[in-house]
This record gives structure tokens, C-alpha cells and sequence, in this order.
């Protein structure tokens, strides 16, 4: 490296993957174009009083007619990797059936004009956009619902082929499940603690099926993954009250997944914790090896911490009747525009935390960013010198827990543009890319810049 400035950089592993992620809804558009037909989030956000504004996805970042421009932008910034979703509704319209070629051949275009740019394609089979047929027949609560998924992979992946380099099952079946029929903020809206249960089983046979539809489909060696937001929970005090409160929610936000998927069994306190709401007859004979199918990596969204006490909390809650005697507390420090605590230690944490319980899977940070408001100066520069501080600390948390042996693989910030923040609207930015949204034009951010510099150092200044 000739840069004078490299003495004085936090250097990241070589081979390092530098990435931007976005998802199908919050940027695409184009909602009823070539065969798309309705999600859950294009119901649930029609449905008044759901999203901030009455915000839809019908037209959001309008991707779906930039991605020559989008991909360009990526060029600019140097990124290795690049985390995109497929819509279902667009590949496989009803849920059933066979695949909608113009909806494929979109995602196709999409990874050859990657490829041309020199990134590398890494593609989520699903981030929230089931198709509304499906959940009018029941949705993620019904076991059919995971079938129709693996069906889907597997034709996604035969549509896709080698085009694309890693392939994501779900995007947090947390937020699926427990925000969708849970606490009913996300699609569809529904509020029904076993139903909200039942959910976060069919996603996690969903993903064990698709595991198994995508060794089939792809050539061997194809990286398969799957990403958790996994809540790194504190407990207020070492009072055994509230050491039982982070352990009851521990179980229903992490090891829900983490132990179907990577031990083939289910949290048995969990099971007691929820009695109340359901005896679990949902998981049938075979479910939990199904669900333990072998990955290649765990990708991690992270964004901040939780802190829980003994006492209790408001409901409808996404917690699913585990969260008796719990109460959740504001975490200390700054706050970014969603409110949520500035916590970069929260990250480390949590990659020290897998780095000890799952030795040998593959870490890559699938997503991290954060909502600020822009400011642009009369130049017509978009600073945003809090994201920036943001980024920095938490890039600077990774590269500790590397350090301190945590395998991670690389980092895919959260978003390469400003775009539809699901029960939030238009009214929350977490791109580096500043959008217009009247005229959809791009701007880079200087957090854009930095995160360029940053890729092209291999690391931060120190
Ligand atoms: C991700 O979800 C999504 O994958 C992405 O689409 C989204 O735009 C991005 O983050 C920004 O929101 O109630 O204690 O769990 C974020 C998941 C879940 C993080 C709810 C914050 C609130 C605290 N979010 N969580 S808690």
C-alpha cells in the first residue's frame, strides 16, 4: 500500500468482504410491474394507520428501473460484495407454481451487471415479502407456508444458477415472526402469541427445507447461510431477577434459532416459559434435523443492545407470553434517529459470544448502519458526521473481536440508499446514499466517501 496514511490504519484480514445490503421492498418499486402481484407488505402498508404517512413500496427507491445507476454507485465506492433480496412475488407470484421468467430475469440482470462491476452477488431468498395468496391461506403460522419456501428456492436457485456467489435463506425471522403475528408492527399485522410461536418454527423449517433445496439445485461448495438480528440482551443488575429476565428473552429472541438450526433442538426453558401460550404440537418428528442442515456462515444484523429487569411489560408484546416478569429499559448513551442507543460494544459482544458457542461457523456482519437526519450545505454536500462516528465505532468493535479471535468474514453496511423503512416510511434515512424521493435523484453522503476510503485503505484511520 503506497498511501502515507497506511501506517496509521486499523488494517482488516485480507480477502475481507466490504459490502452495502438492501431488500426487495424497501427499494425496488415498480410494485405491479411484469407479473409482481401483492405482498403482505403491500396490504399492510394500504391498510391505514399501519405505515408512518401512509407510505407503500409502489415506487420507494425505484431500483427496479436503476440498476445500471445503483450498480454504478457501487463501482464508485469500491464494494466487494453486494446483499440484495428477491422478491417472491416477483419470481413465484401466487406462492405456487412455476417461476415467472421476467421476474427472474430481472435478478439476473441484476448479478450481471454486478459481476461486470467486479462485486459479488449475495442474494436473500426472503425479507418479508411473502406473497399475499400465501398468507391468505394461513401464512407463516401454517406448516405449508415453509414448503411452498423451499419450492421457491428451488426454483430461484435454478433460475439464478452460478450467477449468484452466496445465498441467504431469511433475513430475521425474528422480526417475521414476532413483529408480523406477535406485536402485529410489521405484515400482516396479525397478534397471536401461539401463532407468532408457531411462525418462528415454520421459518426455521422454511430455512432447513430451502438449505436442502439449494445443495441440490447449486454446484457444490456454494456458500448457504442464513441471517438472525440477534438481540444482545443485558440484565440491569446481577440480581438473579433480572439475570432470569435476559434469559427468558434470550430464549425467545436468539436461541429460538440458534439451537433448532446449529444443535437440532429446541430451547427446552423456552418451552416452559411459553407453556401458557401453546404446548408446541407444532414441531413434528423430523423437524429439528430438517432444520439443522448444515450452513456455510451465519450472517448478524446489528443495530443495538437491550436491557431487561424483573417487572413486566406492555402488550401486545413480540415476545410471546416468554416475557412474564420482564421489564425492557432504555439503554444509556447517544441516541440515532430511531431512538435506538449508540452501543458499538453491543457488537463485540455478540461476535465474542458466537466466537465461544459456535466455534467454526463463519461470522459475516450482514448488516449494520444507522438513521440520521441529513444535513446538505448550499454545495449541495449531504454531511452526515453522525453516521459516520456510527460507522467508525462499530467497524472499530469487529475489528476488536477479530483481534480477540472472532472469525468474521466481512460487513455488509446498512443501506447502500435511503429507501422505505417498513413501519416508518420514508420518514427514517439509514443510506450513505442520500435519495431524493421526488426525483429519485442520488447523492453520496459523506459517510459514502468515508465508507469508500475505508474500503480502499483495507481498514480505518486510526
Ligand atoms: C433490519 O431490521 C431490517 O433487516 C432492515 O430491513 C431494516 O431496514 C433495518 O434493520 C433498519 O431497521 O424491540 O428490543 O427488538 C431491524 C430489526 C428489530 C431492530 C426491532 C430494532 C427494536 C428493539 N429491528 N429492534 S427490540
Amino acid at each position: 500500500d503506497a498511501r502515507p496514511e497506511s501506517s496509521a490504519t486499523l488494517r482488516f484480514p485480507a480477502g475481507f468482504r466490504w459490502g452495502t445490503a438492501t431488500a426487495a421492498y424497501q427499494i425496488e418499486g415498480a410494485a405491479t410491474e411484469d407479473g409482481r402481484t401483492p405482498s403482505i407488505w403491500d396490504t399492510f402498508s394500504r391498510t391505514p394507520g399501519k405505515v408512518r404517512n401512509g407510505d407503500t413500496g409502489d415506487i420507494a427507491a425505484d431500483h427496479y428501473h436503476r440498476v445500471r445507476e445503483d450498480v454504478a454507485l457501487m463501482r464508485e465506492l469500491g464494494v466487494t460484495d453486494y446483499r440484495f433480496s428477491v422478491a417472491w412475488p416477483r419470481v413465484q407470484p401466487t406462492g405456487r407454481g412455476p417461476a415467472l421468467q421476467k421476474g427472474l430475469d430481472f435478478y439476473r440482470r441484476l448479478c450481471d451487471e454486478l459481476r461486470e462491476a467486479g462485486i459479488r452477488p449475495v442474494a436473500t431468498l426472503y425479507h418479508w415479502d411473502l406473497p399475499q395468496e400465501l398468507e391468505d391461506a394461513g401464512g407463516w403460522p401454517r406448516r405449508e407456508t415453509a414448503e411452498r419456501f423451499a419450492e421457491y428456492a428451488a426454483l430461484t436457485a435454478a433460475g439464478l444458477g452460478d450467477r449468484v456467489a452466496t445465498w441467504t435463506t431469511l433475513n430475521e425471522p425474528w422480526c417475521a415472526a414476532f413483529l408480523g403475528y406477535g406485536n402485529g408492527v410489521h405484515a400482516p399485522g396479525r397478534t397471536n402469541d401461539a401463532d407468532a410461536l408457531r411462525a418462528a418454527h415454520h421459518l426455521n423449517l422454511a430455512h432447513g427445507l430451502a438449505v436442502g433445496a439449494l445443495r441440490e439445485a447449486l454446484p457444490a461448495g456454494t456458500e448457504v447461510s442464513l441471517t438472525l438480528n440477534l438481540h444482545v440482551v443485558r440484565a440491569l443488575t446481577e440480581s438473579a431477577e433480572d439475570r432470569d429476565a435476559a434469559r427468558r428473552i434470550d430464549a425467545v429472541a436468539n436461541r429460538i434459532f440458534l439451537d433448532p438450526v446449529f444443535r437440532g433442538r429446541l430451547p427446552e426453558d423456552l418451552v416452559a416459559d411459553t407453556a401458557r401460550v401453546t404446548d408446541w404440537g407444532f414441531v413434528r418428528d423430523g423437524d429439528l434435523a430438517a432444520i439443522a442442515a448444515p450452513i456455510d456462515s451465519l450472517g448478524l444484523n446489528y443495530y443495538s443492545p437491550t436491557v431487561v429487569a424483573a417487572g413486566s411489560s406492555e402488550s401486545p408484546s413480540p415476545w410471546a407470553g416468554a416475557e412474564r416478569h420482564v421489564r425492557f429499559l432504555p439503554a444509556p448513551g447517544p441516541r440515532t434517529a430511531m431512538d435506538w442507543p449508540v452501543d458499538a460494544d453491543g457488537l463485540y459482544e455478540l461476535l465474542a459470544r458466537l466466537r465461544d458457542e459456535l466455534p467454526g461457523v463463519p461470522l459475516v456482519i450482514t448488516e449494520n448502519g444507522a438513521a440520521y437526519d441529513d444535513y446538505a450545505d448550499p454545495s449541495g454536500r449531504v454531511r452526515d458526521p453522525e453516521r459516520v462516528a456510527y460507522l467508525h465505532g462499530h467497524l472499530a468493535a469487529v475489528r476488536r473481536a477479530i483481534e480477540d479471535g472472532a472469525d468474521v468474514r466481512g460487513y455488509f453496511l446498512w443501506s447502500l440508499l435511503d429507501n422505505f423503512e417498513w413501519a416508518f416510511g420514508y420518514s427514517k434515512r439509514f443510506g450513505i446514499v442520500h435519495v431524493d424521493f421526488a426525483s429519485q435523484r442520488r447523492t453520496l453522503k459523506d459517510s459514502a466517501r468515508w465508507y469508500a476510503e475505508v474500503i480502499a485503505r483495507g481498514g480505518l484511520p486510526s
